[in-house]
């Protein structure tokens, strides 16, 4: 006898990489919680499109949370204190965003994870991040944490060099990865976002990264 599948089951958890593990869902318990809190950092750190040392617009729109922010212009990428744009400080990370991106970690086989950085990404259909390698932290010991909300993206997985090739990995609302020890500098990118809109966000991305940079 076999017992009809009435539901799609979820996707799996996935191990991308000896050190690089999907967490399905993980984010989907405090997913309601996330996103006034996007939308009160961004009230005080609106989204921007930063332009790259190469003299590039961003597809990408950004802002950060925490004690540090990436930003970038053409004299190059760097971790601030201070909001280039505002002047002030990078708003605070809100408690739910610190503890989820601790129990990620943890849950990923990374103990002790203290983030002071939170780059905010926000997609719209057709932005597209290219090939890079996350080189800006000071420490590489420590993982990255990213949570993916709204609607899916292909994530690009590549090795150590640019050309290696790469492998494909769907994120949709709610699914956290973790990378660290031997895949912390593997390079990573985001193909051109489709245009499926999100019941809960409508036609945008938002992935946020939480990092140990200083
Ligand atoms: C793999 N963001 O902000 S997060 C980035 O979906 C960035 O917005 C992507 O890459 C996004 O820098 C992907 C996933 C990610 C972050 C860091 C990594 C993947 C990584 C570090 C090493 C290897
Ligand atoms: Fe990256």
């Amino acid at each position: 006898m076999h017992t009809p599948q009435l539901f799609d089951a979820p996707a799996p958890d996935q191990r991308l990489g000896p050190a690089a593990r999907v967490l399905r869902g993980f984010a989907l318990p405090v997913a309601r919680e996330l996103l006034p809190a996007i939308d009160a950092i961004a009230a005080a750190s609106p989204f921007r499109h930063m332009v790259t040392p190469g003299g590039l617009t961003m597809s990408v729109a950004q802002t950060n949370c925490g004690a540090l922010g990436w930003a970038s212009d053409r004299r190059g990428y760097r971790y601030t204190t201070i909001d280039p744009e505002t002047g002030a400080s990078w708003p605070a990370m809100p408690g739910v965003f610190d503890r989820l991106a601790r129990q990620a970690a943890e849950a990923a086989g990374f103990s002790g994870f203290v983030p002071d950085a939170c780059l905010i990404n926000r997609y719209a259909p057709g932005a597209r991040l290219s090939l890079h390698q996350d080189r800006d932290e000071c420490d590489f010991d420590a993982p990255i944490v990213s949570v993916s909300l709204g609607m899916g993206a292909v994530f690009l997985f590549g090795g150590h060099a640019r050309t290696d090739p790469t492998t494909r990995v769907a994120l949709h609302h709610g699914d956290v990865v973790v990378w660290g020890g031997a895949d912390r500098l593997r390079y990573h990118g985001v193909l051109p976002l489709k245009d499926e809109p999100h019941a809960l966000l409508g036609r945008q991305r938002i992935n946020f990264t939480f990092r140990k940079a200083g």
